[in-house]
C-alpha cells in the first residue's frame, strides 16, 4: 500500500464536549484518513450517538482499556482525565495529542503549534504524548513567529478578550441563559463563573496564583518560552473573559531587537502560514470574533508602530479558540504525525 492510502484508528476522549465535537468536525472537514473513529466520554454520555459524515457513532466509556489498536488518541476531557488516562493510552501504543494543561510543561513532552515549531513533534517518542498549547498562546504565536524570526522579539505585553466556549459547553449555556434573563428583566444566576458574565468583563481566567497572576496568564508566559525555545523573552499577560461565545481576541504589544515598520510587519503577515491579514481600517476592516468563528485562520490586523518606544509594534489578533485554539491544532499535529512519523 502506498503511504498516501493508509488509514488510521483515531480515538477522541471527551468527544461530547465543546472541543471534542469540533474535533469530529475538523476530522471530517479535512478528510482525515480514518479507519475507525472511537468516541469516548464519561458515564454520563455512554450510549449517546454522535454523527460523523452522516454516520452515527455511539459514545463509549473512557477507560484505560479503551485504546486497544488506536493509532492516535485526541484528548480533551480536562487535565485530570488526561493525567489519569493519557499514559495508559500511550502504553497501549496510541500517540496521544493532549489538549489539556496536564502535560504541557513536562520537559519530556513536546508542546506544538505546527506553524511555529512543527519540528518538535518528533520528540513524541520520549513518552508517546504531544501537548496542544493553551488557546491564547497558540493564536498569539502563529502571528508572532514570523516577526520573531525577522527581528527577534524581546518583550511581549498582551491582554486577552476570551470567549466563554473555552470553559466548555456549560459556560456557553450560562452566557445564553444570563443574556435571556437580563433581557427579560429577571435575575442572572452564576454557576460556572464567579460573577455575571453577560454584559460584563471578568479579569479572571483559571485560578489565581501567589504572584497575583492567574494560571491562564502564566500559561501564556511559560508556554511561549517553551514553544519559541527562548527563555530570554519577556512576557506579561492579562487574561479577561468577555461575553463572546466563539473567538478569542488579543491586543499584543511587542518590542523587537531590530526595527520593523508597520508595512514590513504587514508584509510578513501576508505570507505567514495560518494567518489572514485583515487590516484595512479605511474600509472598516479589522479582525473580529464574529468573523473568525468556524474559520481555520488566525486573523491579524490593526498593525501599528508603537510610537512610545524605538522598536515597538501593536497588533490585534483573533482566532476561533475551539478550532485553532484547540481542535484544529490537535488535528494538524495528527496530520503531521501520519505524514512524517508513523
Ligand atoms: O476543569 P477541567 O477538568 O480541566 O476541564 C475543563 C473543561 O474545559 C473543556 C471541557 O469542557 C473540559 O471539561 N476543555 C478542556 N480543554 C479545553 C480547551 N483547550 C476545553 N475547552 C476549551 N479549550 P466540555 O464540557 O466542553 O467537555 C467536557 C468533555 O470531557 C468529558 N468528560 C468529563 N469528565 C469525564 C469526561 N470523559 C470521561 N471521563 C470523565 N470523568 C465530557 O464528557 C465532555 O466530552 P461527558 O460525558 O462528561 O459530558 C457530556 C455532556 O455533559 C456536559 N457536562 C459536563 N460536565 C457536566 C455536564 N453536565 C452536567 N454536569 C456536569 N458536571 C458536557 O457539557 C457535555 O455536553
Ligand atoms: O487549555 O477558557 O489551559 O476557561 C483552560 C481554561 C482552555 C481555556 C487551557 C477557559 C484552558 C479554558
Amino acid at each position: 500500500m502506498s503511504k498516501s492510502d493508509r488509514k488510521f484508528n483515531v480515538a477522541i476522549a471527551g468527544a461530547t464536549g465543546a472541543v471534542g465535537g469540533a474535533m469530529l468536525d475538523v476530522l471530517a472537514r479535512r478528510n482525515f484518513p480514518l479507519k475507525e473513529l472511537r468516541l469516548l466520554a464519561s458515564e454520563r454520555s455512554v450510549g449517546k450517538k454522535l454523527t460523523f459524515k452522516g454516520e452515527e457513532i455511539p459514545v463509549q466509556l473512557l477507560t484505560k482499556e479503551a485504546f486497544d489498536s488506536i493509532d492516535v488518541a485526541l484528548f480533551s476531557a480536562g487535565a485530570e482525565r488526561s493525567l489519569e488516562f493519557g499514559p495508559a493510552a500511550a502504553a497501549a501504543g496510541a500517540i496521544v495529542v493532549d489538549n489539556s494543561s496536564g502535560f504541557r510543561m513536562n520537559p519530556e513532552v513536546p508542546l506544538v503549534v505546527p506553524e511555529v515549531n512543527g519540528h518538535a513533534i518528533e520528540q513524541y517518542k520520549k513518552c508517546g504524548i504531544i501537548a496542544n498549547p493553551n488557546c491564547s498562546t497558540i493564536q498569539m504565536l502563529v502571528a508572532l513567529k514570523p516577526i520573531h524570526d525577522a527581528a527577534r522579539i524581546k518583550r511581549i505585553v498582551v491582554s486577552t478578550y476570551q470567549a466563554v466556549s473555552g470553559t466548555g459547553t456549560k459556560a456557553i449555556d450560562e452566557l445564553r441563559e444570563q443574556v435571556a434573563a437580563y433581557v427579560n428583566g429577571s435575575a442572572c444566576s452564576s454557576n460556572v463563573y464567579p460573577h455575571q458574565i453577560a454584559f460584563n468583563c471578568l479579569p479572571h481566567i483559571d485560578s489565581f496564583l501567589d504572584n497575583g497572576y492567574t494560571k491562564e496568564e502564566m500559561k501564556m508566559v511559560n508556554e511561549t518560552r517553551k514553544i519559541f525555545a527562548d527563555d530570554s523573552i519577556g512576557i506579561t499577560a492579562t487574561a479577561v473573559r468577555v461575553p463572546v461565545i466563539y473567538g478569542h481576541s488579543e491586543s499584543i504589544n511587542i518590542e523587537t531587537e531590530k526595527k520593523l515598520t508597520a508595512a514590513e510587519v504587514k508584509k510578513l503577515m501576508e505570507s505567514a502560514p495560518g494567518v489572514k491579514l485583515v487590516d484595512d481600517p479605511a474600509n472598516l476592516s479589522y479582525p473580529m470574533a464574529v468573523d473568525c468563528a468556524g474559520k481555520f485562520e488566525t486573523l491579524v490586523g490593526r498593525i501599528r508602530e508603537d510610537e512610545s518606544i524605538e522598536n515597538g509594534i501593536n497588533l490585534w489578533v483573533v482566532a476561533d479558540n475551539i478550532l485553532k485554539g484547540a481542535a484544529l491544532n490537535a488535528v494538524q499535529i495528527a496530520e503531521e504525525l501520519i505524514k512524517s512519523h508513523i
